[in-house]
Parts: structure tokens; sequence; C-alpha cells
């Protein structure tokens, strides 16, 4: 038998850990036949209902779920942690400002990523879920001066399944029919869906669909807004489907890529397609051996470059402002 995997979720009693921890446990994170050991992080408050969670877990009689641990403290959450997904963070509430945001989450984020410096397993991968979430897995990251900066990730994989799903519809083709998505930049409303390198059935996706109205006004608008058009229509904000792309990410990083396409996850920048160094930004990405790469060469248009270039710009704003406010 395999030694179980241990994977560490925070945010373990919310909405998203909800639809979460039932498909890790199930097998659907690391592949079938991978056990895997939990460790579960809340605030005190909620501690009682992520052990309730646990019960319901253990009802299901998993067959892959070796265990749960539940904690209200980061450090010995993470402790032995081979896979950390980061999905606790402190909402926008009203009247907060995006400073006071930024400082509410580093003051999650910091000590997290000082935990899973102490902690975590050597081969540690971090998944940050919780928003604003590239610039909690950057603060993260500078705070884990011993792990490779590679392991911190933060999603996109989200919008990236929402852009698959709005193409699809309006290619009237299957999502397995389609290749090469990408989403580039910040998980936020400035993200850009580009769909110049995608494929359909193998021929390139923005001449196949030959709308260049639909394109701008339509598809672009529509993925980088699905999240509050969930919240309109559901009352909520999206889980099972923020959970199923975790599922995603973390399953193509450890798993890999299929030959000839690739995914989008946001990592940190080697200075590609003129992303400034050390920015934590969806690009396309290949991966192999639990290893992420970079896909290079790719061609890029004024409209896809001013595009990337705002989204960026607003990850150097966020950037600016945690240092500003000693928070990396
Ligand atoms: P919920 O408010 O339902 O759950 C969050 C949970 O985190 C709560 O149980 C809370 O007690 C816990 N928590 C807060 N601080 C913590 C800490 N320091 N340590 C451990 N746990 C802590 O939110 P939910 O709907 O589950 O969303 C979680 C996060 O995902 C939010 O930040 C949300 O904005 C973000 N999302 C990110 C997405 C992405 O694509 N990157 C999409 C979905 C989602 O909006």
């Amino acid at each position: 038998t395999r030694t179980p995997v241990t994977v560490t979720v925070t945010g373990a009693a919310g909405q998203i850990g909800y639809a979460l921890l039932f498909r890790i446990a199930s097998g659907h994170l690391l592949g079938e036949g991978v056990p895997v050991r939990l460790r579960l992080l809340e605030i005190p408050q909620a501690v009682k209902a992520a052990e309730g969670t646990a019960m319901e877990l253990d009802d299901c009689a998993f067959p892959l779920l070796s265990g749960i641990d539940i904690f209200d403290d980061a450090g010995k959450a993470f402790e032995g942690a081979n896979v950390a997904l980061l999905v606790g963070a402190r909402p926008r509430t009203k009247g907060m400002e995006r400073g006071d945001l930024l400082e509410a989450n580093g003051g999650i984020f910091k000590p997290q990523g000082e935990a899973i410096n102490a902690g975590a397993a050597d081969d540690i991968k971090v998944l940050v879920v919780g928003n604003p979430a590239n610039t909690n897995a950057l603060i993260a990251q500078q705070h884990a001066p011993d792990v490779p900066a590679e392991r911190f990730t933060a999603m996109t994989r989200l919008d990236h399944n929402r852009a698959l799903a709005q193409l699809s519809k309006k290619a009237g083709v299957s999502v397995s029919d389609i290749r090469r998505m990408t989403i580039w930049g910040n998980h936020s409303a400035t993200q850009y869906p580009d769909i110049f390198h995608a494929e359909i059935a193998g021929k390139n996706a923005a001449e196949t669909v030959n709308d260049q109205n639909w394109l701008e006004n339509d598809f672009i608008p529509t993925v980088a807004k699905r999240g509050a058009a969930i919240i309109e229509a559901r009352g909520a904000s999206s889980a099972a489907s923020a959970a199923s792309a975790a599922i995603d990410h973390v399953h193509t990083w450890v798993n890999g890529t299929a030959d000839g396409d690739w995914t989008s996850m946001a990592v940190v920048s080697d200075g590609s397609y003129g992303v400034a160094e050390g920015l934590i930004s969806s690009f396309p990405v290949t991966a192999k051996d639990g290893k992420w790469e970079i896909v290079q060469g790719l061609e890029i248009d004024d409209f896809s470059r001013a595009r990337i270039d705002a989204s960026v710009a607003e990850l150097s704003e966020e950037r600016d402002a945690v240092r500003k406010l000693g928070l990396i």
C-alpha cells in the first residue's frame, strides 16, 4: 500500500471547503489509488463546523481517506503537508478599501507562508484560492524563503474552465474539442481570456469563431465577470465550480497536461511575455512530472498585449500596496 499524501486545506468549513473536501477524499485531487490524509485549518469559531464536515467525511467511508485532523493553528496544520490548498481568506465587506482588504489578508497569508516554510514536506505544492488570490500567494511565497518559489501558485483554472464553457457554447462543440485556452494576468475583472492561441478541433479558435464583436463585448466580459453573475443568480459566490477548478489545478500539476495541450495557472513570473519577474500572474503552462513550465514563444498581437499589460499593471499595484504595508 502507498503512503498517504498529506493535504492541508484552509477555510475547511466554508462553502468551497464543503464542495472540495469530498472530492479530495474520494481520490479526485491526486488520482485513482492515491490515499490521502487531510489536515484542516479553520479559525477557532469555525472548528466545530469543520468537525461536522469531518463527521460526514467519515460517513462516506471513502477507501482512500486515511485520516482527518482539524486545527486552529497554522503551525500545526501545515506539518508534513505535501499539498496545501489555501482557501480561507478575509472577504471584502462593505466599506472596506483595497488597502484594508490586502492588510487583512496579509494577516492570514504571512503566518501561513511562515508555517509552510517551517513545517511542510520538501515536495510541498501550494495552491491559493482565497482572494485576492495572486497577491495572497505572493505574500505567502515571500514568507517561505526555503521553499522554491515555483511551488506557490494561485488559481485561475476556474476562469479557464469558464472560458472553455463559453467558447464551446459559441462554437457548438464539446469542451473536449478545445485545446490551448489561456487566461493571462490577475484573477480579477482585468484578467484576459485569450482564444487567439486556442484551437477547436485542431483549428485556430479565433479564426473559427470569426466574431470580433462577440469576443470583445460578450466572451471577455462574460468570463471576467462570471463570478459576479453567479452571486447575482445564486445569492452566494461560486463554490462547487471553484472547488472543481481547484481539483483540476492540482490534478494537472501533479499528473501533467495532455500532449499538445496546456492549462492556465498563476505562477511566479520569470519575466516571460513582459510580465515583471516575481509577480504571480496567470500564464499558459504545461506540466510534467509534478513540475510546470510557462509555454514559450507565443506571438502576442496588439489586442492581446494591451489586455495582458492592463492586468499585469494591476498585479504590480497590488504588490506595491502590500510592500508599502510591510507585508512583503
Ligand atoms: P466562505 O466564507 O464560505 O469560507 C471561508 C472560510 O475560511 C470560512 O469558514 C472562514 O472561517 C475560513 N477562514 C477565514 N480565515 C481563516 C484563516 N486565517 N485560517 C483558516 N480558515 C480561515 O468562502 P468561500 O466561498 O469558501 O470562498 C473562499 C475564498 O475563495 C474567498 O476568498 C473567495 O473570494 C475565493 N474564491 C476564489 C476563486 C478563484 O477562482 N480564485 C473563485 C471562488 C471564490 O470566490
